[in-house]
């Protein structure tokens, strides 16, 4: 067998122009390491030491692409090949900036602010106080469920709300929140600002989120915000300034000669900014005030909305260095913040270049797995996918992630943009229960979307296909409505990731598998777990070992929907 993953690199997380030793578990006796170095195929012979080969090597570049000849072929990022394969199949290894050490396999907790939890005051506006889109917006009570006109619906949930959750979110034990938009805008979900230096009010302002922060530190949390910098609300003054063609701000965005604009999706509400602009740059990337800046004393990382799409003239242009310089941005301000990306479609060029630390990613994880537990088909994914399908797509993400990064993906199931798990499964609390196990035994940093936990579903009926807005109710704070033996089980999952190191940083491995089961290992210096999954549950035969999720022993023949196995060794 060989493997090689993070653990494998000392140190893991270099600088660049450092040495690193790479290290390869193998049986083979002899090897090479071939690296890339100015556009060359460089090689270096390895030394046989105990367990395996081992070369030291200078990062160079970052990306520092490498992988190994040995007798029976090369071996790089997706396993064997036979001739010299091409550089997407090298391993990828990244020098600093990198993610922080917190992030990796941290548990994150999703909330979308205005459908949490109201705090003691009523702060949210009133039915009917503006006009969204030119139609009113509406007041509804919390136990209402959502209604087709989502954006302005407005629920009341604030941060003061959130602050007093704080106790149920430290028993559930997640470890970092990560907040949709919070900062002042005429929508529900505020992905359309009007002023990125304000705290929306309705949500308690500046005062709200400073007592947020504190009381999160104070509990060894952390807080992500969602850094809406490709599109701006059309209502911020910037955008409105920009409506005469005079204006020094015209050039911050794409105008049509028709007079109309570039746009998030071509909605008029969000229009997109173009960072081939100096003002662009200044305000969102280098200006002292520039958000991502600015709020990063009170917030320990961002997510960057729709960061695919970030760029210049209208498209997503320079993509790649935008997302850099902004990251960049950010760990100006402070050295261990985290950024990902909201990459929607190709999460690995961009990782590769060198931009984010990590991605709110779709296409790598939820959209495969849930294609396969609901039989429905996802985004272009034929159905019905079988399991060892779903393996091959979900390893062949992981594989060719740079090996920095294979640990602050942000994972998921359910989001605020797609339909909730529970309710694609139809309710069924046990596949519903295998998803969320599939994705906590799984590689990255897993996030529970509100509610998820104690089983909150959504109002629509399943012929209505859609996720924002029905999956965006209102989090019922009536424990009668809490499905209590399901919120046992997630406590279970997150005391498993935070306190088993071969969960939160450990190399994914094949697991041999009958029909049907979706199997796999992980390790971590030399202790492993073993992972099966089973949609129509399967008969198993399995090691000796400790069944993770009950702490029973098993061995031998057993019946099982999921299971997640440390072997006795
Ligand atoms: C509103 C209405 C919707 C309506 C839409 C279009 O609520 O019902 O369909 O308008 O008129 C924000 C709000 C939304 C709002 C939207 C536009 O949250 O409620 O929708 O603004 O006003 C793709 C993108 C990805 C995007 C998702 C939604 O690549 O960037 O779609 N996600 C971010 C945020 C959103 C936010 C915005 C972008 C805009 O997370 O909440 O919307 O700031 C597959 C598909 C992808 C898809 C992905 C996830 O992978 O291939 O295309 O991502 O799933 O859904």
């Amino acid at each position: 067998m060989n493997y090689h993953d993070l653990e494998h690199l000392s140190p893991p997380f270099p600088r660049l122009g450092e040495e690193v030793a790479i290290f390869l578990e193998t049986e083979a006796q002899e090897g090479l390491l071939l690296y890339e170095k100015d556009g060359e195929v460089l090689q270096k012979p390895m030394a046989r030491v105990p367990g395996g080969l081992k070369a030291q090597v200078t990062v160079a570049q970052s990306p520092f692409r490498y992988l190994f000849r040995l007798p029976e072929g090369y071996w790089g990022s997706h396993g064997l090949e036979k001739a010299l394969p091409r550089y997407d199949r090298f391993f990828h290894l990244l020098a600093h900036p990198l993610p922080p050490e917190w992030a990796l396999g941290t548990v994150f907790y999703q909330i979308f602010p205005d459908r949490f939890r109201q705090g003691p005051k009523d702060l949210a506006p009133q039915d009917g106080a503006w006009l969204y889109g030119g139609k009113p917006i509406r007041r509804k009570a919390w136990h209402e469920p959502p209604g087709p006109d989502g954006s302005r619906e407005f629920y009341g949930g604030d941060l003061f709300g959130l602050l007093e959750a704080l106790p149920y979110l430290q028993d559930l034990g997640v470890e970092t929140l990560y907040l949709t938009p919070i900062f002042q805008s005429p929508s529900s979900h505020r992905y359309d600002t009007e002023d990125y230096l304000q705290v929306d009010p309705h949500l308690g302002g500046e005062e709200a989120l400073k007592a947020l922060y504190q009381a999160l530190e104070a509990r060894g949390m952390k807080l992500v915000l969602d850094g809406v910098f490709n599109h701006i609300g059309a209502t911020h003054p910037w955008f409105q300034r920009a409506l005469d063609p005079m204006s020094p701000e015209r050039a911050m965005f794409t105008f049509f000669p028709d007079g109309t604009y570039a746009s998030f999706w071509g909605v008029r509400q969000m229009p997109k900014l173009d960072y081939a602009s100096p003002l662009t740059q200044e305000r969102f990337v280098f200006g002292k005030r520039a958000p991502i800046r600015h709020w990063m004393r009170l917030c320990h990382g961002w997510r960057l909305d729709v960061a695919h799409a970030i760029g210049e003239g209208g498209t997503n242009r320079k993509n790649a260095r935008w997302l850099r310089a902004l990251a960049r941005a950010a760990k100006e301000e402070r050295e261990d913040a985290f950024v990902f990306g909201e990459l929607s479609y190709d999460t690995v060029p961009t990782l590769r270049a060198h931009t984010l630390d990590g991605a709110m990613h779709y296409a790598g994880f939820a959209h495969p797995v849930m294609a396969w537990l609901s039989g429905r088909d996802v985004h272009g994914l034929p159905a019905p996918l079988g399991a060892h399908e779903v393996w091959q797509v979900l390893h062949d993400h992981y594989a060719a992630l740079p090996l920095q990064l294979r640990h602050t993906m942000y994972t998921l199931l359910s989001s605020h943009d797609i339909p909730r798990a529970l309710w694609r499964l139809r309710g069924d609390k046990e596949r519903f229960k295998l998803a969320y196990a599939l994705l906590f035994a799984f590689p990255g940093s897993p996030a529970i979307y509100y509610g998820d936990e104690i089983g909150l579903s959504q109002p629509n009926p399943y012929e209505v296909w859609a996720g924002d807005p029905y999956c965006r109710a209102p989090f019922p704070w009536d424990e009668a409505a809490w499905d209590r033996n399901l919120l046992r089980f997630f406590k279970r999952l997150v005391h498993l990731k935070k306190t088993h190191p071969v969960l939160r940083q450990g190399g994914l491995l094949p697991l041999e598998a009958p029909e049907g089961v979706l199997a796999f290992r992980r390790r971590w210096r030399g202790k492993e777990v073993l992972a099966y999954f089973a949609k129509e549950g399967a008969r198993l035969r399995v090691p000796q070992g400790v069944d993770l999720l009950t702490g029973q022993e098993v061995a031998g023949e057993v019946e099982a929907r999921y299971l997640l196995l440390e072997p006795v060794s």
